[in-house]
């Protein structure tokens, strides 16, 4: 019986963390310039993910370059950094099952020309280097990009009401 309970306990807590997985998601400032901030948000909230954390900043390039450092080697990182420090951007965190994958898989491809028709990138953009929004790409460089953009204190726990209607 205990043994039974610990068990039904425990594939719980490993299920609830696994839908407690974050990335960290922004609205570039070409996207929050075209008024898209509305539209990219909604896809997020309407596939069941949940806002965490959320704020309209302009972001400094010393702040870019630590966001974009592992690309600093690359021709195309100074005009990066340029265009991402050019307006405000809206920096947000969103959670659950999956949510780092599914979210890279809801941008689209880096290039837009390459990015599915359905996806943000895909539906909204064209070049490389106005592609709108930005979204982690592993659980690693979720938790350091949450730790650049955020304060503890800016990041709400709560349950949403929804939540046994989007887990099963
Ligand atoms: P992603 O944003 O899909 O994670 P990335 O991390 O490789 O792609 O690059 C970060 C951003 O840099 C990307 O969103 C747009 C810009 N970028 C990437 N490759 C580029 C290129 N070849 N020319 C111009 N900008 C580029
Ligand atoms: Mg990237």
């Amino acid at each position: 019986m205990v043994a039974t309970l610990l068990a039904i306990f425990s594939s719980f807590s490993s299920e609830m963390a696994a839908n407690n997985e974050r990335s960290f998601i922004m609205v570039k400032p070409d996207g929050v310039q075209r008024g898209l901030v509305g539209e990219i948000m909604k896809r997020f909230e309407q596939r069941g993910y949940k806002l965490v954390a959320c704020k309209q900043m302009q972001a400094s390039k010393e702040h870019l370059e630590k966001h974009y450092a592992d690309l600093s080697s690359k021709g195309f990182f100074k005009g990066l950094v340029t265009y991402m420090a050019s307006g405000p951007v809206v920096a947000m965190v969103w959670e659950g099952k999956d949510v780092v994958k599914t979210g890279r898989k809801m941008l689209g491809a880096t290039n837009p020309l390459e990015s599915n028709p359905g996806t943000i990138r895909g539906d909204y953009c064209i070049d490389v280097g106005r592609n709108i929004c930005h979204g982690s790409d592993s659980v690693e460089s979720a938790k350091r990009e949450i730790d650049l953009w955020f304060k503890p204190d800016e990041i709400m726990n709560y349950s949403a009401c929804e939540a046994p209607w989007v887990y099963e």
